[in-house]
Formats: C-alpha cells, structure tokens, sequence
C-alpha cells in the first residue's frame, strides 16, 4: 500500500468508526459501566445476545457466538466486561476474515468486467461511481456501461458519475435492450484498449422471474463476447434492510453466481450486525463497504476495522 493510500485508508477507518452505529456502539453502549466490577453471568450474557440480536447478527450467528463466548467463561477466561468484549471482538473477527477478499483486477483480460446486480435502491450506480473513481485514481481505463435502460434518469445519474471520475460512459437510449447494451460496450470497451467495463444494471427482485432472466441473459451476452465474462458478479446490498439483505444475497447467489459483495449504507443504520450474519451464512468476499453518498465514502473491507468499529464505536482506538 501507497503512503498515499495508507493515509485514505486510515481516514475511512476513521469515518467507518464514526458512522457506524452512532453515536454510540450498540454492542458495547453503556455495557462496561452498566456491569462494572461485576463477573460475567448469565444476566450480562443475555444483554449481549439481545444486543446482537436486535442489530441484525442474526439467530444462527448469535446462537454461535455465545457458544463460544459461554465456553470460555466456563472456563473462567473472562472475568470482566472488558475481557468479554475483547473475546466478542475476536469471534467477529473470526466470522468475518474469511470474507476479507479484496477485488484484484486481473490486466489479463481486457477489459475486466464486472457485473453489477441487486435490488432497486441497493446503491448499484452509487457504488459503480464510487468504484470507478478508485480505478481511474489507480490509473486504469474505465468503461461504465449503462445496462439500466428503464429509465432515462438512470442513464443521466451514471452520466453524472462518469463526468465525475472520468470513466467513459458506453450508452443507448432509454428502452433499449440491455443485453444488446453491453455486448456493444465490451467490443467498444476492447476496441479501445480499456482495463475495466463497469456494468450498471436495473434493480430488480428475485421474485421477477423475467427479470432475473433477463439479467441470466446479460451473463450469456457478456459470455460471447468474452468467453470468461463476466469476471465478477457484484452483488449490492442495502444494509439497512437487515434480514431481506441477507436473503437477497441468497437468492441473486443462486440465479447468477454472486463473485463479491458490496455493502452499502453503513452510515446510519443500527443494523450493521447484519454484516455479520451475511459472512456467516455465505462466506462471499466483502469487496467494498459503502458509508455515504460520496465518492469517499467507500473502502475495502477490513475484518479487523469492521469488528472494531462494531463493538468499540468511536471512543476506541486499540
Ligand atoms: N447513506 C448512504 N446512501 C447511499 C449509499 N450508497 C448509495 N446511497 C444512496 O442510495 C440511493 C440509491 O442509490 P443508487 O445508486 O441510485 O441505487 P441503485 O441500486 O442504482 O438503484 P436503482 O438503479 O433504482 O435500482 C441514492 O440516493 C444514493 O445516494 C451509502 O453507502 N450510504
Ligand atoms: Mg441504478
């Protein structure tokens, strides 16, 4: 990592610990005061899993652990609260550090596609401006490809983002065929030696048979022009619907092969815990978490930061 990027990163931890549950951690908030002095007992065992349960960890991952948690108190290795929350903070850690896949762009394909799917409103154009600016800041070409064709607003909003970052934007007119749209985007994006074709795509619910047969089309279309298109399957989701996120993922996993996720809205939600339930139950790379409208507000996953900011909040820095 570049001092430069060092620096970016350590002031989007600094957000992420900012944003992420405020004010205060819902995991953590008030529980070192509320049972200080006192033994780990089955009454502040019982708060904690209410607390992870009502921020969305989810029945199986919570269930998980407490296991682990009540094992180690049987064996009387936490003896305060302070202990308690280090071993949470571990066990998250551990959930979630297999999911701590960063994307790599492969230069041997050219371009590198992305396909990039969820539901509407998830942040799918949001997260493609936000991503494209990382690539073109890391001196690749990019190609968005405005596979949205529903609205004419939709093609506008990622003609903002391109204009923004300085990515090309590869588009049709509204109520064109998406699939004729990306196949006329990777040839372009080819023909002029472009390293990365971000492909923007309406929202759409799995319950949508003929939308999820439409994007299963796009797949196929991405796949002619380029037999190993499309080389990541984004899947973009709204953290703030806790549970439905989760299923989501379940479901666009099943129709298209998710490849990688992005987690969008962070910042104001006391759901967060659904990240957890998500790396739990899928075990799918994390690539990018989203805390914000802004370009800048996005950042690759980090186990360690992501637990951190969950049980610590903002007050700590260890
Ligand atoms: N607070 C916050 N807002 C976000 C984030 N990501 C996206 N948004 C906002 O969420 C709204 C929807 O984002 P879009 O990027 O348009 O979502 P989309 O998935 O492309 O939506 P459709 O194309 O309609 O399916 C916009 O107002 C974004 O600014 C985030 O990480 N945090
Ligand atoms: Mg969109």
């Amino acid at each position: 990592m570049s001092d430069v990027d060092a620096g970016k990163q350590g002031g989007f931890l600094g957000r992420l610990r900012a944003k992420l549950n405020r004010p205060q951690s819902w995991l953590s908030y008030d529980l070192a005061n509320v049972f200080r002095g006192r033994e780990i007992d089955a009454e502040i065992l019982e708060e904690l899993e209410t607390r992870l349960l009502t921020a969305d960890v989810g029945v199986e991952a919570t269930q998980h652990i407490l296991d682990g948690l009540k094992r180690r108190v049987v064996r009387q290795e936490l003896v305060d609260v302070d202990k308690l929350l280090s071993a949470l903070r571990e066990s998250l850690v551990e959930i979630l550090a297999p999911c701590q896949v960063p994307l790599t762009i492969d230069r041997a394909h050219q371009p590198f596609v992305v396909l990039v799917v969820g539901v509407n409103g998830s942040g799918k154009t949001t997260s493609i401006g936000k991503l494209a600016r990382r690539l073109v800041d890391a001196n690749l070409k990019v190609v968005l490809a405005a596979g949205d064709t529903f609205r004419a607003a939709a093609i506008e909003q990622l003609d903002v983002w391109a204009t923004r970052t300085g990515a090309e934007i590869i588009a049709q007119g509204a109520g064109a065929d998406p699939g004729a749209v990306m196949f006329d985007a990777l040839q372009t994006a080819r023909s002029r030696k472009v390293d990365v074709l971000l492909a923007d795509t309406a929202g759409r619910l799995h319950s949508q048979a003929h939308l999820m047969e439409e994007l299963k089309k796009i797949k196929r279309v991405l796949q002619k022009g380029d037999p190993t298109a499309p080389h990541e399957v984004l899947l973009v989701l709204d953290a703030t619907q806790g549970q439905n996120a989760l299923l989501q993922a379940v479901q666009f996993h099943e129709a298209v092969g998710v490849t990688g996720l992005v987690l969008t809205k962070l910042d104001g939600t006391a759901k967060g815990g659904i990240v957890i339930a998500i790396a739990r139950r899928l075990g799918l790379p994390i690539r990018y978490i989203g805390i914000g409208e802004h370009a800048d507000d996005f950042g690759e996953f980090d186990a360690r930061a992501f637990a951190s900011a969950l049980v610590d909040g903002v007050g700590h820095h260890g």
